[in-house]
């Protein structure tokens, strides 16, 4: 029961070399396993593996774990039997209460209470799906602090650096619907819940820097535009239509932000090796009542990475599930991603001199003129025990700050602090702070009562404050309540916005010029793409004039694909300023790593085995997860096996035609002359080889897998290697004869592969 049965689950018997092709392997090669390490791996590269199968791992336990331990029950806890909802035990949940003569059925009987129940409870299963991020999926970890940044603030979370925060993080698509796919173009959600001693503070943020506008009140537009159009409910999950378009045309405040959604980072390769941010300038206030601005950056350890369009288009068939399921399974394993968090900050008295105003939240604060900060680092180690009251039920609101934390006028940020909060009442109810997952761990107590669904009893004669008693009065400063930093506010009431707020363009720009020249392809082929989905001329002809603002050349190329008039003239004098830290190829790690990375072996009957073992071997201490794909999932029996030999033969994790290349990050093929026999005829095997290349994979081959792999690709001049020596051309490696320390060197070669980087 550890595991969920949509998680492959390692095939064969514990013991047969490769059988254990789950994630199992990194806890193994992390030396987690007591009995195992690197260098035993090592030592038996080329010889015969063998790995002990391991009980996938529970996670992490943490404060707020053990607090919802007690309102959690375990289907497998091998006492209960069933009851009603109102605890009489049932000793018939399959037939209905009926009218029995004769043997015959009669009508069913609306009295039976039990069947009243077991249906009344599934009508209502279902609450209203989140208004946005309603796709998404989370985790528990822990924050911890590796510097204190008490210069700036005197939040606890931020400046005890002995402590460990529990964290729950929900990530999510935001246009699709609850059921959508997970790799759709879109913005991405990370938002996460720091259950501090001092109450809960959510930093509700997106994998893209910056937003589609600027006023919270425009919020509703930019939805509505972005999901399905009105009449039809068409497109699901999709920006590529009409309304999308015509909304980013008529707000020139989105151009910086759209840039960003038709970059890369809106087809990320999984939530573990995407950027978070908090988008919004929030404050930071320390013990000496100064005040800064701020923003939050989370990086991920393993690097920025994007899957191609055309990948993300074809995953969203063949695994909707895709990037949930990566979490779900990098955490089950032992493989805790984790992200370095990060602070900007601004002293108040240096609000006003940047050329754009950092309250806008369609700006970024260039590293340049406001540098990174790395002080802490987040971890996930736990998966939920259940969706829906874990995952679905969990509330984030940007209004949950603690002290030491507060909020700017970012008029974006003020409108959220509504927003959520409101929405959280009709999801969930006004009760919706007590429901288990929401609740902090540090103690609560008010005189706030009642409401529907209301848990916690309240003892006491008095519900107000001040009372008779003093009960429950209001906590002082010195004990820790949250102050209200003392703002000067002055001026008129008006429905406007500051001057700054108006240049919508230079940042665009930036954005673009910053690009490396394969990021700026893919960018334009994304406005191809999408713009061809839109019909409406007048929406992607107006688009085409919006991007001649930015980039003429860009402007040229996406007119010549979607049909626009193609610009001849700069709509704008363009600054060709770049920054860091926007291309994602500024986070590539500093060693180029391949760990979780999922590569499929490829083997037909008379594979060579030396090889096989060798490389599963050389990827597993590499930290990659190797999986066997066959012509087939009963048995292969490898070059001079036996066939049907009780102690040979591996058992494939998958076969040909049950996996695409698209849901793996690499591919191997070892040689064997009657193996790459038989892949050179399988269609699927060819196509296999031929897709990873075309999407820029990392390609592995030995011995006749070299040929093998430069047919499949068409690769007239890639190089062979005669010895053991390994060649690499266009990402393809190959080692023509087998030698054991060159598996080693041919994954090394593997992560400098660009899909890697
Ligand atoms: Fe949200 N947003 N948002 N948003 N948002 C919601 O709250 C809203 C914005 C973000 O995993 C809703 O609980 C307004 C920016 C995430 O549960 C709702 C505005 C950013 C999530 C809401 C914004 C976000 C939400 C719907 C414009 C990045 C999912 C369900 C002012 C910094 C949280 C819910 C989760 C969810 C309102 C803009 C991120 C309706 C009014 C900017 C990650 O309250």
């Amino acid at each position: 029961p550890a595991r969920p049965s949509n998680i492959p689950k390692p095939t064969g018997a514990p013991g047969d070399p490769g059988t254990t092709t789950t994630l199992n392997h990194v806890l193994d090669m992390k030396g987690n396993s007591p009995n195992r390490t690197i260098a035993d791996v090592m030592d038996i590269v080329g010889g015969i593996l063998c790995y002990e199968t391991k009980e996938a791992v529970s996670g992490e336990r943490s404060k707020k774990v053990e607090q919802l331990s007690s309102v959690t029950k375990d289907v497998h806890d091998g006492n209960s039997t069933i009851t009603s909802d109102y605890g009489v035990k049932q000793h018939n949940t399959d037939e209905w209460l009926k009218a029995v003569t004769d043997d015959k059925n009669g009508p069913l009987l609306l009295e039976d209470p039990f069947a009243r129940e077991k249906i009344m409870r599934f009508d209502h299963e279902r609450i209203p799906e989140r208004v946005v991020h309603a796709r998404g999926a989370g985790a528990f970890g822990k924050f911890t602090l590796q510097e204190s940044a008490a210069d700036v603030t005197s939040a606890g979370v931020l400046t005890d650096t002995s402590r460990e925060t529990p964290v729950f993080v929900r990530f999510s698509t935001v246009l699709g619907s609850r059921g959508s796919a997970d790799t759709v173009r879109d913005v991405r959600g990370f938002a996460v819940k720091f259950y501090t001693e001092e109450g809960n503070w959510d930093i509700v943020g997106n994998n893209i820097p910056v937003f589609f506008i600027q006023d919270a009140i425009k919020f509703p537009d930019v939805i509505h535009a972005g999901k399905p159009e009105p009449d039809c409910e068409i497109p699901q999950a999709q920006s590529a239509h009409n309304n999308f378009w015509d909304f980013q045309y008529m707000h020139p405040e989105a151009t910086h932000m759209f840039m960003w959604t038709m970059s890369d980072r809106a087809i990320p390769r999984s939530w573990r090796m995407q950027q978070g941010f908090g988008v919004n300038t929030f404050t930071l206030t320390n013990d000496k009542g100064e005040r800064h601005f701020c923003k939050f950056i989370w990086t991920p350890e393993l690097g920025v990475h994007s899957l191609v369009w055309d990948e993300a288009l074809k995953i969203a068939g063949q695994d909707p599930d895709f990037h949930r399921k990566d979490l779900w399974q990098a955490i089950d394993s032992g493989s805790y991603p984790k992200w370095k968090f990060g602070i900007q900050v601004i002293p108040e008295a240096k609000e006003h001199d940047f050329d754009f105003d950092i309250l806008d939240a369609t700006k970024v604060w260039p590293e340049e003129l406001v540098p990174i900060r790395y002080i802490g680092t987040l971890e996930l180690n736990r998966n939920p025990d259940e969706f829906f009251s874990q995952v679905e039920q969990i509330a984030f609101c940007t209004s949950h700050v603690v002290p030491g934390i507060g909020f700017s006028d970012d008029p974006l940020l003020q409108g959220r602090n509504f927003s959520y909060f409101d929405t959280q009442i009709s999801r969930l109810g006004v009760n919706f702070e007590e429901l288990p997952i929401n609740r902090p761990v540090c103690p609560v107590m008010n005189h706030n009562r009642d409401g529907s669904m209301r848990h916690t009893i309240t003892k006491g004669k008095v519900n107000y404050w001040p009372n008779r008693y003093s009960a429950v009065p209001p906590t002082k400063p010195e004990d820790g309540a949250y102050v209200d930093y003392p703002a000067k506010i002055a001026g008129i009431k008006a429905r406007t916005q500051s001057k700054k707020f108006r240049e919508h363009i230079s940042q665009a720009e930036l954005f673009y010029n910053s690009l490396s020249p394969h990021e700026k392809l893919h960018l334009t082929n994304a406005l191809g793409f999408e713009l061809d989905h839109c019909d409406d001329h007048v929406v992607y002809e107006r688009m085409v004039d919006r991007l001649a603002e930015i980039d003429l050349t860009l402007a040229q190329s996406v007119a010549e694909m979607v049909g626009g008039g193609v610009p001849q003239k700069a709509k704008r004098p363009k600054h060709n300023k770049k920054a860091k830290g926007l291309s994602q190829v500024d986070y590539a790690p500093s060693t180029p790593t391949i760990a979780t990375r999922m590569v499929a072996i490829i083997i037909a009957d008379g594979y060579d085995p030396i090889a096989y073992n060798g490389i599963r071997a050389a990827l597993s201490a590499a930290g990659a997860l190797p999986f066997t794909i066959g012509v087939r999932r009963n048995k292969i029996w490898a070059a001079g096996e036996e066939k049907g030999s009780k102690t040979g033969g591996v058992q494939p994790d998958h076969h040909l035609e049950g996996m695409r290349s698209t849901l793996f990050d690499s591919v191997f093929i070892p040689g064997g002359a009657q193996s790459i026999a038989t892949l050179r005829k399988n269609g699927r095997a060819v196509h296999w080889v031929r897709e990873a290349f075309g999407h820029l994979k990392a390609i592995g081959a030995t011995g006749e897998a070299v040929q093998f792999v430069r047919e499949a690709c068409d690769i007239p001049g890639m190089q062979f290697s005669t010895s053991a020596e390994v060649v690499e051309s266009y990402g393809v490696v190959t080692v023509a004869e087998v030698q054991p320390h060159g598996f080693k060197e041919a994954v090394n070669m593997m992560k400098g592969a660009k899909d890697f980087l």
